[in-house]
């Protein structure tokens, strides 16, 4: 497949100001009329070249005349039209099949729906047009479609006409007045029911909201819609961003290919994004509906009103709305615990894909599969960028600087580089070193080592900092690092000056005075840049920060470097200082000055994976091994805590208030570690945990527990739970995703069968991400010796090939982390991928995966 490249970027050689869309609606056989105005753009005398995907034009006119077979021609999909003027109309007509498209991109059928996805390519797939993020367009799109079937008719901006056509069949028009390029345009049509509200603007205007589900699942919407009115505010007020159009509509389908989509005054979801109960959802999936509806509306500013020059610039959108639904998130909850989150998820995805084939810098230089890029780096390390920027330049100056940003470059296309010249302006920032994290691959690392002179009561800080090698990218020059740090007194507790260190050279040090007594480092407090920091902390030292550091980021990461130093040891086969983590445990869940929700994120072990991260060559076997261990001594320790917690957390009644949340969570982590102490009634527990909890977090959390183990309480639960579940697919969902994730020998087996189970499909991506994305998040089990994990992963990888490209190439990933292991795992790694690779008829985005994979 084709390499297509930022430095090929070239204006647009045709603008198509307005568009006309009519769509004679059918899920066999739709029709869609185009009408374009088109208007050559600079002096050239090209042809008009509209992309098409799998179009064959039943019909083109150009200014009302039909053409002829010779005055057009197709080019690899693609409509090439000679044309003479400046200025046109052209009109083509073109027929597809919404019900045959399980690429789920373009016109599809979900349920008994009809609704579209465009970004980012898709738009192709529905009519012929320029497709590219910097041909903006007003539309005007008229639907007729079965009025029984379809009742309700909707797409982007203001509904303006609608009417029965007398046959059965009724029509509606709805007109967008803000020029969108046509990765936003959007469409639904079906039997749907509507949440209604309003919204009133910070300049009085009335909006009228919208969230759209089948009828049984209107009281699941209630989360969401508070989230949006709670969104629209909070972007009001922090960023001074008003929403623009007179409605605001969502949907919510069940097959998507990923989380949702922010068409403009139409956003599309994913089910699982919008619908919520306690019967069936957990704090985490509220958490989830209220950060993507968040970060969807969020998108009418940055993304929509200002969008993408091109594909290279995703970030531009994503990272700075990653951002925003970040701090968004953050301010409707804890800011601790969502900081927690957000790097352990960056942790997780973005470090191990920077330490991979696959790293890309935040704005890549090249792909064949733009749908292979809306990744983790695009989007969390893109967050991560514009926090160091907010950072650096102070709240107010941030916001000057976002000003100036959407005032300048409203209604526009813009790039990465625009962003960063309006925070230069606006903030008043220096980013000439800055611009390094757009352009280098690869997480930094940073050495750090503190030294004392009590003669001088001073002490010096050296830091050094070194950026691997990624593909394509062997020399990296040093970055501009901003890293929050204090040094505290052990003898006192208290710390001096929480100060902003810059590194910007590949080794400088910092000295700071009047440092009387041996002082103790935190540093990259607040996780201030995304890099990974090595110190030379004592167990003591961390054990001091994991009890003290009044940045509850910081002293959470002390608590898990603790964690990972002892358990590291015992990989390594000396299982010693455990007694320390113990009281650092023990410290943490006796304090009633913490927070719930942060302690049991305190107490909670690094993850295998990250485990994993840190060692020259992953061990899955071994770093189970020492994880369980801990996690039995642990458990057992502190057993009589762990119970009263337990039992004194159960008491009240559901409500989603923090303090609730915050019990839940720290409940669960209470029977995580009864359960791993091995205490004679820890399933039993965990078991009337199950069947008594009056909501999801408790009741999924407890069948977690119990899945990991090989109780008779295990089965049973996991019985209950399918048969009180299974007419609802996105709590099913959780019944394959638990077991995926578990920690079971026989997890293999077990997702093998649960494979071929009937309400196994691979046509539904979230059931595909439940069972075969999880396990293959799961390492001690995808890693097993046998190697047939990899070619469970392998086979569905294939077989999704042929279904939905986009989702089987985000199954790709954990495949071609090879290198991190040892010879034997990585050799049938490879072989599965060079199997997929020698699969005939294989996708560009598998290919671009699986390929770079192997280089
Ligand atoms: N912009 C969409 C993502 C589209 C992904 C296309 N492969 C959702 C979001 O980031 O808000
Ligand atoms: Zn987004």
């Amino acid at each position: 497949p084709a390499v297509i490249r930022r430095s090929d970027y070239r204006p647009p050689a045709w603008l198509v100001p307005d568009i006309e869309l009519d769509f004679a609606l059918d899920p066999a056989r739709t029709q869609v009329r185009a009408t374009l105005t088109v208007e050559r753009n600079g002096a050239h005398d090209g042809p008009l070249r509209l992309d098409g995907d799998g179009l064959v034009p039943v019909a083109i006119r150009v200014d009302g005349k039909v053409l002829k077979q010779d005055q057009w021609h197709l080019e690899d999909g693609t409509l090439v039209l000679p044309l003479c003027g400046d200025r046109h109309e052209v009109e083509t007509l073109v027929e597809i099949a919404p019900q045959d498209n399980s690429k789920l991109m373009g016109l599809y059928a979900s349920g008994g729906l009809l609704c579209t996805q465009c970004e980012a390519e898709g738009f192709r797939r529905i009519t012929f047009f320029p497709d590219r993020p910097d041909v903006l367009s007003r539309y005007r799109v008229r639907m007729v479609a079965d009025k029984s079937a379809y009742p309700i008719l909707l797409a982007n901006g203001d509904p303006v006409e609608s009417g029965d056509l007398g046959d059965g069949r009724h029509y509606a028009v709805w007109t967008d007045p803000y020029p969108k390029p046509c990765y936003l345009f959007a469409l639904v049509a079906g039997d749907l029911a509507c949440n209604a509200d309003r919204f009133v603007t910070m300049s009085g205007r009335q909006v009228r909201l919208g969230i759209w589900v089948k009828e049984a699942d209107i009281p699941r919407t209630a989360h969401a819609m508070q989230a949006l009115k709670n969104s629209m505010a909070w972007d009001e007020r922090v960023y001074g961003r008003e929403y623009d159009l007179d409605v605001f509509n969502i949907v919510a389908v069940d097959d998507f290919n990923f989380g949702a989509m922010e068409n403009k005054g139409l956003n599309i979801f994913n089910s699982r994004y919008i619908l919520a109960d306690p019967e069936t959802a957990t704090d985490l999936d509220y958490d989830g509906v209220e950060g993507v509806v968040a970060h969807e509306y969020f998108h009418n500013w940055s993304g929509n009103r200002v969008t993408c020059r091109d594909w290279f610039q995703l970030s531009l959108k994503e990272g700075f709305t990653v951002f925003r639904d970040q701090n968004f998130s953050a301010d409707m909850g804890s800011h601790a615990v969502k900081r927690i989150e957000d790097v352990r998820i960056l942790r997780a995805g973005q470090f191990q894909e920077d330490n991979g084939p696959l790293a890309h810098p935040v704005r890549p230089e090249s792909y064949m599969e733009i749908s292979n890029f809306y990744t983790a780096t695009i989007y969390n390390k893109g967050a991560e960028l514009i926090r160091m920027m907010a950072l650096m330049a102070g709240p107010e100056r941030f916001r000057a600087g976002t000003d100036l940003y959407f005032d300048r470059h409203d209604g526009e296309a813009a790039t990465c580089e625009d962003f960063v010249v309006a925070m230069e302006e606006g903030a008043d920032l220096d980013l000439r070193q800055f611009r390094l994290w757009y352009e280098q691959a690869g997480t930094p690392r940073v050495k750090a080592l503190l030294s004392h002179d009590p003669a001088t009561a001073t002490a010096t800080l050296t830091l050094e900092q070194q950026i691997p090698p990624t593909p394509g990218q062997p020399d990296k020059k040093p970055m501009a690092i901003p890293l929050r740090t204090a040094l505290f007194d052990s003898a006192t507790g208290a710390h001096g000056r929480d100060e902003v260190l810059m590194l910007t050279e590949a080794r400088q040090s910092f000295l700071f005075e009047n440092v009387a007594h041996g002082p103790i480092l935190s540093i990259n407090r607040g996780f201030s840049a995304p890099v990974i920091v090595e110190t030379n902390l004592s167990q003591p030292d961390l054990a001091f920060l994991a009890a003290h550091d009044d940045d509850p980021f910081a002293r959470y990461e002390a608590m898990q470097q603790l964690m990972v130093n002892v358990l590291i040891g015992r990989i390594a086969g000396s299982p010693v200082g455990e007694d320390a983590v113990i009281e650092a445990v023990r410290g943490a869940i006796t304090n009633p000055a913490l927070d719930a929700a942060f302690v049991a994120e305190a107490v909670r072990l690094p993850s295998e994976a990250y485990l994993g991260d840190q060692m020259e060559r992953v061990d899955p076997d071994a770093i189970h091994a020492a994880r369980d261990a801990l996690q039995q001594r642990i458990g057992a320790a502190l057993e009589p805590l762990w119970r009263d917690i337990h039992a004194r957390t159960g008491a009240a009644s559901f409500s989603l208030s923090p303090a609730a949340k915050g019990a839940r969570k720290l409940r669960n982590a209470a029977l995580h570690y009864l359960v791993a102490s091995g205490a004679a009634d820890g399933p039993a527990i965990a078991f009337a945990q199950f069947s008594e909890a009056d909501n999801m977090t408790e009741r999924q959390a407890a069948l977690a527990t119990l899945a990991n183990g090989g109780s008779e309480e295990r089965e049973a639960a996991l019985d209950i739970f399918y048969n009180r579940y299974a007419s609802d697919p996105l709590t099913l969902d959780k019944w394959f995703q638990t077991q995926a994730f578990a920690l079971h020998p026989a997890i293999v087996d077990q997702v093998a069968e649960l494979g071929r189970h009937k309400d196994f499909t691979l046509a539904n991506p979230n059931r595909v991400r439940a069972l075969i994305g999880a396990f293959a998040a799961n390492q001690w089990g995808f890693h097993q010796a046998s190697g047939r994990g990899y070619a469970l992963v392998a086979d569905c990888i294939v077989a999704l090939d042929r279904i939905n490209p986009q989702t089987a190439a985000r199954l790709v990933p954990p495949l071609g982390r090879w290198r991190r292991f040892d010879g034997a795992r990585a050799a049938m790694m490879r072989e599965q991928l060079q199997r997929i690779l020698a699969t005939p008829g294989l996708s560009k985005d598998v290919m671009e995966q699986a390929g770079k994979s192997l280089d």
